[in-house]
């Protein structure tokens, strides 16, 4: 009820008229929309885009791009754009050029081999009147250099009546392979799919899986569209977050191959108080990444809401305030540290150093325009102010979105019509953040859902700070991306000092909606021009201690 009484109020002050350019010119970020210099078009003209993973996958320190479509009418298919040094030509294997109803998307590691396979979250649909099928799950191996083979039947990880959505990756079990974690769709018969239960694929090496969703104590009928996993009470070993409507749960590891749900993280994360909901109203994206600086995984979570333009919503902040017995308390901070609420659907959340001040931003998958340029909406980090981190976002004011006209609208479709003609806001599916031109500022990849309208690559070119990129390369128990690593940042000479710690986070792939990111964290480090850096290997197989690393790297942590 308070939220509601604050979205009044958040709507009277956003009522005021535009002070369009002026706002621009406040705007703290600089972001271009690069997709055409950059070679994503005419490839990715007209789809229906709805999941994107970023993935170094020929080994060549370039990102490149996969993008799932879900198939329709004149949507292309899903595609592979490869990078040369952040120049991207589409793929020509048709083994990748696949029809799904593509939603979780990841390159991962599978079999430790060093080179990135594939795996895709997908809604199977049998041949409807429109003649159009999509497969289901899907698993490709990499055979060296980025060169793809479909491994998809009889891998375990791809079952052919199940509707899977976000992806995430982790090494639950600890034995040095990554698992899968894939949430399926909340509406049975949406789909191929009879169940709405997501699963954990084991893997049992030479990239074959098992379901063991049941035997680890994920229950049944659990969907989950966003999904997150990252240790979340600094035991070493990974926990994990789903998130679906009027599902949002924390599960703990038990450390011995078992997982339990937080106690009271039902009613914690319970989104609740949001007027007549129904409809799609959905709690869609989840990321961690520790936004005060103490340590602590803090968790942010996107909505993708029936028709928010009537009535905003605020993507959602809980800070971590400690872990007793084990278990982490976590209190919704949302209104207090100016997550304002959003006039539109903002289904993928990130917590990333956009302007590398060190203080990690949220990003939302939503951008306004003005005078035809890209103003993502990112809650900047303004640091810390009486014990709460302060974040404010100032892409709204740079155009008049909505105004009364745009409030009136009721019909979905009728709106979806008016926001695609008037090019004052667009929102993803997928947001996934990456660095595809290796100049040490993230950008963002948009796939665009309406095929008329443009995916965007926003090119972040922010006057910053400093930063690091730092990934770790496990072997002996630890898998090869070094997933689920737990790396902190340190000012020079203060390693393992609480006062001096300046980021943290888990090595993650796989967070937000709909997105998969590259196992190389980012830290923004402002002024510092050299840190320590200190990487806690996960399931206590060791820290590895690396100081007076010097800014504006990208540093290889071999175990
Ligand atoms: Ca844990
Ligand atoms: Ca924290
Ligand atoms: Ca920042
Ligand atoms: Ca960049």
């Amino acid at each position: 009820m308070r939220l509601y009484s604050v979205s009044l109020l958040m709507l009277s002050l956003f009522a005021l008229p535009s002070r369009g350019a002026d706002e621009a010119k406040k705007y703290p970020f600089v972001f271009v929309d690069a997709g055409e210099e950059a070679g994503l078009f005419p490839a990715l003209e007209a789809i229906k885009g709805h999941g994107a993973a970023w993935g170094d996958i020929d080994g060549d320190g370039w990102l490149d791009l996969y993008v799932a479509t879900f198939a329709a009418e004149g949507s292309k298919l899903n595609m592979l754009m490869r990078s040369n040094k952040g120049k991207f030509t589409l793929d020509d294997q048709k083994a990748l050029n696949i029809a799904t109803r593509g939603t979780g998307v990841v390159f991962a590691d599978l079999d430790n081999d060093g080179d990135l396979d594939l795996y895709i979250g997908s809604m199977p649909k049998a041949p409807g009147k429109d003649g159009i099928t999509s497969r289901g799950c899907s698993m490709f191996r990499n055979d060296g250099g980025g060169k793809f083979t479909d491994i998809s039947q009889d891998n375990g990880a791809c079952p052919a009546a199940f509707g899977g959505r976000s992806v995430a990756l982790f090494d639950f079990d600890g034995d040095g392979l990554l698992d899968l974690l894939v949430g399926e769709e909340p509406i049975v018969k949406y789909n191929g799919s009879t169940t709405k239960s997501s699963r954990i694929f084991r893997n049992k090496g030479n990239l074959q899986f098992e379901d063991v969703s049941r035997a680890v104590g994920l229950p049944e009928n659990i969907p989950w569209l966003g999904v997150s996993a990252a240790d979340v009470n600094n035991d070493g070993w990974p926990d994990f977050f789903l998130c679906a409507p009027g599902a949002n749960r924390l599960f703990l590891n038990d450390r011995k191959g078992k997982f339990v749900e937080a106690e009271g993280s039902a009613a914690i994360f319970d989104w609740k108080g949001l007027g007549a909901a129904g409809g799609d109203n959905m709690v869609c994206g989840v990321c961690f990444a520790d936004v005060n600086r103490d340590g602590l995984l803090d968790v942010v979570l996107g909505q993708h809401f029936s028709r928010p333009w009537n009535e905003p919503v605020a993507n959602r902040l809980y800070l971590n305030r400690g872990i007793k017995n084990g278990v982490p308390t976590f209190e919704d901070v949302t209104t207090k540290v100016g997550l304002s609420p959003l006039y539109m659907k903002a289904p993928h959340v990130e917590i990333q150093d956009f302007d590398n001040d060190g203080w990690p931003d949220i990003s939302a998958s939503l951008v306004k325009f003005h005078e035809g340029k890209p103003y993502p909406v990112i809650f900047r980090h303004q640091g810390i102010k009486d014990g709460l981190p302060q974040f404010r976002d100032d892409a709204w004011g740079v155009n008049d979105f909505p105004n009364a006209e745009d409030k009136a609208i009721k019909s979905t479709g009728t709106f979806f019509d008016t926001m695609i003609k008037s090019k004052k806001v667009i929102y993803s599916a997928p947001g996934p953040v990456g660095d595809y031109n290796n100049d040490g500022k993230l950008d963002i990849f948009m796939a665009n859902w309406w095929m008329e309208s443009r995916s965007l690559l926003l090119k972040n070119t922010t006057p910053g700070g400093n930063w690091l990129k730092v990934q770790v390369e496990g072997a002996k128990d630890v898998n090869r991306m070094g997933v689920g690593s737990r790396v902190k940042i340190y000012t020079a000479g203060k390693i393992g000092d609480p006062a001096g710690l300046i980021g943290c986070r888990d090595i993650a792939v796989g967070f937000g909606y709909a997105s998969g990111q590259s196992a190389v964290t980012h830290f923004g480090l402002g002024k510092e021009e050299t840190v320590d850096v200190e990487v806690i290997l996960p399931h206590g197989k060791g820290t590895i201690a690396k100081k007076g690393v010097k800014a504006n790297e990208a540093l290889t942590i071999k175990q």
